[in-house]
């Protein structure tokens, strides 16, 4: 047996194959942490066909932080203002159940609320919608990927009938013009930006267009960078459809045969004119025309966009304007052309097939739609009319359903909801006042923890087998390889338990995750997402497989051709199977600038640190890279507040304040500034991003608008309050 274990990255959704084997046991070759804790070794898997053995710094340090500051065993206190003592599982899952119990028959299920993540394993997934829209009957289940990709899969519904990615990453050698729109890939998806740059160096032909207010390392590469202001991608999208319409550079064919709307569509983008969308969106008519001109010469274009284009107030128009250029094109079903979301949690897209969201059933259904319904309670052995018809609560609605007293019970697990959801001030007041919350995560302390009633212990990664899917919707096993930390258990296991607890025991009587995956492909059978064919047995053997991969290809595992890009025949899965083209005005930002609130922040990532920092603001290297939060400010804004670099700024909003040391740059545009979302209350004093967001919303998406909100900026002279965070290895 190979001294190796193959697994996934469980950071980003590029979703790199990785190997890792146990520390050395002798001599100088072990690496050990800071606190002595040998270090299991990674290396990048050459065999995995999404990264071919490539890694970027987050999955070749992840090891580092597997050990350190563990949430060791359940812990309990009785009101949030006591301190946590040591509990028993036992005593955990009886306290749980009971208050599921009370809460269910005194203020009915939809008082119950999960808050999940896109990083759980599709097992745990699937397990948590059982038990909350099945057994429960409460649609109450929702994920930080309402954060994060749910204007993506609105726009991907609406447009072609269902969502799902069509494109794969050999696309990324295979186009001639690759149009990144609100993505820093760079950064973000580093191993996709690595496959695409390898391949522009030996094709210099092939165009790279950079869409983003920010000069970020992606927009530097580019051969056209587009620094629009925050919120005009709709206007330069209709723009450069009008040019293309002009310049009669469209497909009638694909058009008349494979689409509907397009009339509506063609009204809409006439309003657009180059004068017009340049001055909106503050670039000159010449680049415009540069962008237009190579959608429009390039034989095979390949869009990728990320958070840019789906935080915001009209994130699914703009998703599906991206695919309106496509389907004007007819950019789609062909190798490297296509609207390629790119996903930003390992498993936001397992989550997405296993029905996480508030509105979403197992295997790409909907709560909303009768039949879908049916098949699910038919499927579990359910009565009919047990899946509630109720699209449940999102993220933002279980806050202010603690607000106003509707939720009675509120389970999070692996988010980290008191640093990144937004408008903070409200979000923690709101956390403040819930009867009653239980909260999973693998590390302790996280600044959510400061508002759960339960702590309970959650295996991660490396300590749990199940399966996750990444942008290209390749389906990998991340088998165990190391003993869950302390009395930490898996998060599907906790769910059953629970479940069996509340008198549902033959719905839970798993043995292990195999078996829960087994269960769970079996409703994803003649769906968009058809995995049918796969099982841990088959992911382990045949290694990372895309889907649909219905049962018939088990047995002819060669056949993988077909599964690389959807829509090959232009049939989509709308009712006539055409794909729809969406007719959308730009509304622009939901909280523009004005005198009192001058300045438009927006918000992002950096390239080592992961999210809320729970892993990464643990491991040295990382902290080096990247020491402590700023905020950007153009030179020319820079001087009008008569500020030197470094020099601290205190930002505020309608809703709350942060401070931050000045890091002036031309990489922002004036009027603009960036902050990164990384530094929660544990690692820094009042350097939240989120302090100053606002959580209006997507229509469709419901996605709040975390790209940008209205800020004012003074001037302070503050002393560093880093709080450089020590770590210890256990509180207790
Ligand atoms: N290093 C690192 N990588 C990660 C993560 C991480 O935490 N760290 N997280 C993962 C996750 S969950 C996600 S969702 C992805 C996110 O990946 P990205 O979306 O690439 O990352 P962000 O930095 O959030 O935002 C991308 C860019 O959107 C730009 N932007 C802001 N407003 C607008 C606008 O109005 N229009 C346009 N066109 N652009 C705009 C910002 O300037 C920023 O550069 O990254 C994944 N990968
Ligand atoms: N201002 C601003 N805010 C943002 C964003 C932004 O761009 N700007 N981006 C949004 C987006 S796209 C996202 S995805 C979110 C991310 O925000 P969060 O989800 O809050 O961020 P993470 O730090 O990834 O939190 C994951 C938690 O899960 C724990 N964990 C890891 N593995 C496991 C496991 O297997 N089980 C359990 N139970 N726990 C585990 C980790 O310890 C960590 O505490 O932030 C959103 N908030
Ligand atoms: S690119 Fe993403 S999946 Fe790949 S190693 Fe880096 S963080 Fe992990
Ligand atoms: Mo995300």
């Amino acid at each position: 047996m190979s001294e190796f274990t193959k697994t996934l990255c469980p950071y980003c959704g590029v979703g790199c194959g990785l190997e890792v084997s146990p520390p050395a046991q002798h001599g100088k070759a072990t690496n050990r942490d800071s606190q002595g804790t040998p270090i299991w070794r990674v290396r990048g898997d050459k065999a995995h066909p999404s990264s071919q053995g490539m890694v970027c710094v987050k999955g070749a340090t992840i090891a580092e932080s597997l050990d350190k500051n563990r949430l060791q065993y359940p812990m309990i206190r009785e009101s949030l203002d006591q301190d946590f003592r040591r509990a028993s599982w036992e005593e955990a899952f009886d306290l749980i159940a009971k208050r599921i119990q009370t809460v269910r028959f005194t203020q009915g299920p939809e008082a119950i609320c999960m808050y999940g993540s896109g990083q759980f394993q599709t097992e745990d997934y699937y397990i948590a919608q059982k038990l909350m829209k099945g057994c429960l009957g409460s649609n109450n289940f929702d994920a930080n990927s309402r954060l994060c990709m749910s204007s993506a899969v609105a726009g991907y519904i609406q447009s072609f009938g269902a969502d799902g990615p069509p494109c794969c990453y050999e696309d990324l050698e295979l186009t001639d013009c690759a149009f990144l729109i609100g993505t820093n890939t760079a950064e973000c998806h580093p191993i996709i930006f690595n496959r695409l740059e390898k391949y522009r160096k030996k094709n210099r032909k092939v165009k790279l267009i950079v869409v983003d207010p920010r000069r970020t390392p992606t927009a530097e590469n580019a051969d056209l960078h587009l620094a629009i202001r925050p919120g005009t991608d709709i206007d330069l999208l209709n723009g450069i459809a009008h040019l293309l319409m002009r310049w009669n550079q469209i497909d009638v064919g694909f058009i008349d045969d494979c689409t509907s709307n397009f009339p509506a569509y063609a009204e809409v983008i006439r309003h657009y004119s180059p004068d017009v969308v340049a001055h909106r969106c503050g670039i000159s008519v010449a680049d415009l025309e540069t962008a237009a001109r190579y959608w429009g010469q390039s034989q095979r274009v390949l869009s990728m966009w990320s958070m840019g284009i789906n935080q915001s107030s009209e994130g699914t128009a703009k998703v599906r304007t991206i695919i309106n250029l496509h389907l004007m094109t007819g950019q789609i079903g062909k190798p490297g052309s296509g609207p390629f979301s790119l996903t930003g949690q390992p498993n936001a897209m397992g989550g997405r097939e296993a029905g996480g969201l508030s509105h979403l059933l197992p295997g790409y259904r909907l709560v909303k739609n009768p039949q879908h319904r049916a098949e699910v309670e038919n499927f579990w052995g359910l009565k009919p009319g047990q899946i509630s018809s109720e699209q449940g609560m999102t993220a933002w609605d279980m806050i202010t359903g603690l607000e106003n007293g509707t939720v009675g019970l509120l389970w999070i697990a692996a988010t980290n909801p008191a640093v990144s959801m937004p408008d903070l001030e409200r979000t923690k007041k709101a956390l403040l006042r819930s009867p009653f919350t239980i909260y999973q995560d693998a590390y302790y302390p996280t600044e959510t923890s400061a508002y759960a009633h339960v702590l309970l212990p959650a295996a991660q990664w490396s300590e749990k087998t199940g399966v996750m899917t990444n942008s290209e919707r390749r389906v990998t096993l991340c088998p165990a390889f190391r003993f869950p930390w302390w009395e930490a258990k898996a998060d599907w296991e906790i769910f059953a338990e629970v479940g069996r607890r509340l008198g549902f025991t033959k719905e839970f009587a798993f043995a292990n995750s195999a078996e829960v995956y087994a269960e769970f492909v079996q409703l994803t059978r003649d769906r968009p997402c058809d995995m049918t064919g796969m099982s841990h047995e088959l992911l382990q053997t045949q290694g990372p497989t895309q889907w649909p991969f219905p049962s018939n290809n088990a047995e002819s595992p060669v056949d993988t051709q077909h599964s690389k890009r959807l829509y090959t025949n232009l049939r989509f899965h709308t009712p006539d199977g055409r794909a729809r083209f969406g007719a959308y005005h730009s509304r622009g930002l939901a909280e523009p600038p004005d005198p009192n609130y001058p300045f438009v922040l927006t918000t992002g990532r950096l390239y080592g640190h992961w999210h809320t920092q729970t892993r990464t603001g643990r491991i040295e290297k990382i902290r080096a890279m990247h020491p402590e939060p700023f905020i950007e400010i153009h030179p020319r804004d820079a001087a009008s507040l008569g500020i030197t670099d470094n020099q601290w700024l205190e930002v505020r909003s309608r809703r709350g304040k942060a401070k931050f040391p000045a890091k002036i740059t031309k990489a922002i545009a004036p009027g603009t500034v960036f902050v990164p979302m990384h530094w929660g209350a544990l690692w820094a004093d009042e350097a939240e991003a989120n302090a100053l967001t606002h959580p209006e919303s997507c229509p469709d998406s419901l996605q709040p608008e975390l790209k940008a909100c209205a800020v004012d900026l003074t001037p302070i002279s503050a002393e560093i309050t880093l709080k450089n965070y020590q770590l210890q290895s256990s509180q207790w």
